[in-house]
């Protein structure tokens, strides 16, 4: 008999996702033959996601992409012949000098995102080759940006709360998020706080699978949080619930503060968010009295326009009753504020010339139509760890642009995405446990580290490869270009950081992962004295001369970009843009807001092409209230067409009183190549009023019966 090489090694799950889980690969005679979560890891306990739980079948699935190839049929109808590694990158970089030549290198823009989250193959693995290109610059704002700039404008780059310490909480608080789904490895310690006694409270404007499971599920209308968070504030001065002696020491504007929130009483916050007066001022006393009470900001909060300011508000809330206090008192944005990476040596904001163009992400369909007032038009994109086509945006401008016979489109994909599809040369890139990475983690607060223990299968490459063999064949000589993966997180980490002390990269590949240094779950309380990382070491609750910025490292910071636009010096409440209060006229025509959440069996577009992922999560729903569904004839059960000028797209009517009569939700992530529209070919591309983040929330559409 044959002996068997069996092994096991560390890795970490690369894909978007706040848990970062630590995972085991285990390796049969050099195949990926089973992926199990790390028991010994505190949070991800040993189990992975539905998503993930097979990932080794990912890494062997019949539709991966194994070859470069080149188009041979027209743009997006998915014909295309082999090619060799070297035709591909000749006829890639052959196109990008002439494209140079005549255009200029801003004529070329890169496009990733989070598809891979390792710092040497991730988001910003492609950013050095692309800056010393001299290439538009990308700025990717998707995901949590305007919660970044309110939560550093208000408390500076803290993680706050460790999410672990909700151990502690007596009263837990998520704020658009729906964790039983997105962030389930935080999901059991907040269960456990609940079985200890703490109250579980979800704002959520649906009844989520989060909701569901919470002691009170508070349903505001979509984009109205900044007035309930205005006028809990409210309660809690005009009650002396106020932790004086905090607000006194550590914050920064209460009397200003005080004076806005006197007009924005319950009654002003009830009319707005539909919610009653009295349930207002009751989690408000709740809020300020239940110590310690943490507050769990999900990415959704920010996705209507006044979202950046929604999120100050809330912001504010644990600095005006003392929450951070307590260890397990406070809040939790992105704990990635507290990781040690040098994003500076990553991405090479050095290398921008003066005078680059940005453009952003969200907006690439106007970019590539023609829409965009362009000086210099895009003549070449490259897309890699990402999908736009089924994630950004008002879609049909996408895919109108990326259909232009003179755009040259570069993908870099596992599989022939709707993105992917309509590439002029597509590149196949290796996944995760066939590359050397550590995973950045937004979500807690460990390192973690991915052993490459399998060869990738047919000719597939690592993305930091790729870039490497296009920076030999463009000429580029700098260091980022020449270390080797181990070489690259020898030097993206701060490793002589404090937060870093006693850990190393041998340490994580022998543990595979280690906690920084920044206080255990048991005595973090970062700012029980103040100490917040902002210019006073206050918290801000006004913010004298606030101007509008997008945070690093969606944007690398280089001297060239401008401050953005003045802000109020104080938190608000600002109107969504398209509501039926905001915008009669338009809801005359498109009467109903739409919620697009994440799906619980997809991880955004990824696995929504894989069979079984698929009929786990289920094909396309529309969630109607009765209201709704009656008025327009439709049981459940029908084909629907969800649409407004932007676009349409047609899903299975669910109709359920999980969603209010006016509100109807459909999940993201379905492709549209295996569907009739997606859920983005009605979303805008419009941003919101902090951080240039998406208005996803910020939709108005109708629903009719689909013929
Ligand atoms: N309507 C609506 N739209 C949304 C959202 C929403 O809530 N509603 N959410 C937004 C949010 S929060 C986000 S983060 C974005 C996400 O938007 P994207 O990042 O564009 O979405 P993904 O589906 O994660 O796309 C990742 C792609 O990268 C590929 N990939 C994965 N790993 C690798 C790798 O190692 N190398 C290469 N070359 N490719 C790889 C995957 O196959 C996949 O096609 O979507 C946004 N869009
Ligand atoms: N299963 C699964 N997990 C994922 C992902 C996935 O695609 N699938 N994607 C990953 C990514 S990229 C991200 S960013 C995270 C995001 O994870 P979350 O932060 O949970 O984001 P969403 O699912 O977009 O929205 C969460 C909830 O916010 C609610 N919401 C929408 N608008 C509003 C509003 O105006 N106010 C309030 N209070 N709530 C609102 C939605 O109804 C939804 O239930 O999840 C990650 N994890
Ligand atoms: S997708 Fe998220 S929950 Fe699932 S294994 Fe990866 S990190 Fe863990
Ligand atoms: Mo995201």
């Amino acid at each position: 008999m044959a002996s068997v090489m069996k092994t096991s090694h560390h890795g970490g799950c690369p894909h978007d996702c706040p848990d970062t889980c630590s995972m085991v690969f285990e390796v049969e005679n050099g195949k990926l033959t089973a992926v199990r979560g790390n028991r010994e890891h505190p949070m991800t306990r040993g189990g992975l996601c539905v998503k993930l739980k097979d990932y080794e079948k990912r890494h062997y699935h019949p539709d991966r992409l194994l070859h470069p190839m080149r188009r041979t049929g027209p743009k997006g109808s998915g014909q295309f012949e082999q090619i060799s590694w070297d035709e591909a990158l000749d006829e890639i970089t052959t196109r990008w000098k002439a494209i140079i030549d005549e255009y200029g290198p801003q004529a070329i823009i890169p496009y990733s995102y989070l598809g891979h989250q390792g710092l040497v193959h991730g988001l910003n693995g492609g950013d050095a080759f692309f800056n010393k290109m001299g290439a538009t610059v990308c700025e990717r704002t998707f995901c949590g940006e305007g919660s970044c700039t309110a939560w550093l404008l208000t408390v500076g780059p803290t993680a706050g709360v460790d999410p672990e310490s909700y151990i502690h909480s007596k009263y837990i608080v998520i704020w658009g998020c729906n964790s039983v789904s997105t962030n389930l490895h935080h999901w059991h310690i907040v269960k456990e706080a609940q079985k200890k006694g703490a109250k579980v409270v979800v704002i959520d404007p649906y009844r989520s699978r989060t909701a569901k499971e919470a002691d009170w599920h508070i349903a505001p209308k979509p984009g109205t949080d900044g007035a309930l968070a205005m006028a809990m504030m409210h309660v809690i001065i005009e009650e002396g619930l106020q932790d004086q002696d905090y607000v006194d020491n550590y914050t920064e504007g209460f009397a200003d503060l005080a004076e806005r929130v006197k007009s924005r009483p319950p009654e002003w916050a009830a009319e707005i968010t539909g919610l009653d007066a009295d349930l207002i001022r009751q989690f408000a006393r709740e809020y300020a009295t239940s110590q310690p009470s943490a507050i769990r900001l999900g990415v959704a909060l920010e996705r209507n326009y006044g979202g950046g300011q929604a999120i100050r508000a809330v912001t504010c809330l644990p600095a005006l009753t003392g929450a951070w206090r307590h260890v397990g008192g406070g809040a939790t944005q992105f704990p990635v504020w507290e990781h040690p990476y040098k994003f500076d040596v990553i991405s090479r904001p050095d290398l921008i010339p003066e005078g680059t163009r940005v453009i952003n992400a969200i907006q690439i369909g106007r970019a590539l139509n023609g829409e965009m007032d362009l000086d210099v038009p895009i003549k070449s994109m490259m897309c890699w760890n990402a999908n736009p086509v089924t994630q950004a945006a008002e879609t049909d401008k996408i895919v109108e642009g990326l259909m232009r016979e003179d755009l040259f489109m570069v993908s870099a994909e596992h599989f022939l995405s709707d993105t992917a599809s309509y590439a002029d040369i597509v590149l196949p890139a290796s996944m995760g446990a066939e590359m050397e990475d550590m995973i950045l983690s937004w979500g807690h607060l460990y390192l973690t580290y991915n052993e490459k223990c399998v060869e990738s299968p047919g000719e597939a490459l690592p993305n930091n490869e790729i870039f490497r063999r296009l920076a030999a064949k463009m000429g580029y000589q700098e260091d980022n270009f020449k270390w080797s993966d181990s070489e690259c997180l020898e030097n993206y980490v701060d490793w002589d950081a404090p937060a870093c002390e006693g850990i190393d990269l041998a340490y994580l590949r022998e543990h595979g992962f280690a906690k920084l240094n920044v206080g255990t779950k048991d005595d973090r309380a970062p700012h029980k004295a103040g100490n917040f990382p902002t210019p006073t070491g206050k918290c801000h609750f006004m913010v004298e001369g606030a101007t509008n910025f997008v945070a690093p490292p969606f944007r690398q910071m280089y001297e060239g970009f401008q401050p953005g636009e003045p802000i109020d010096s104080l938190p608000d409440y600002v109107a969504s843009r398209e509501t039926p209060e905001s915008n009669p006229e338009l809801a005359q025509k498109y009467p109903l807001n739409i919620i697009s959440p994440k799906s619980h069996g997809f991880l955004n577009s990824c696995y929504a092409n894989i069979e079984d992922k698929i009929q786990g999560q289920g094909e396309q729903f529309v969630m109607i209230n009765a209201v709704d569904a009656d008025r327009r004839n439709i049981q459940s059960g029908d084909q629907v067409r969800v649409f407004n000028d932007r676009g349409g797209f047609e899903g299975r009517a669910q109709i359920t009183d999980d969603v209010s009569a006016g509100i109807v939700v459909a999940s993201l992530g379905y492709w549209r190549q295996l569907n009739k529209g997606t859920v983005n070919c009605v979303s805008s591309a419009e941003f919101v009023d902090m951080g240039h983040a998406p208005t996803f929330t910020d939709n108005l559409v109708q629903v009719s019966l689909a013929h």
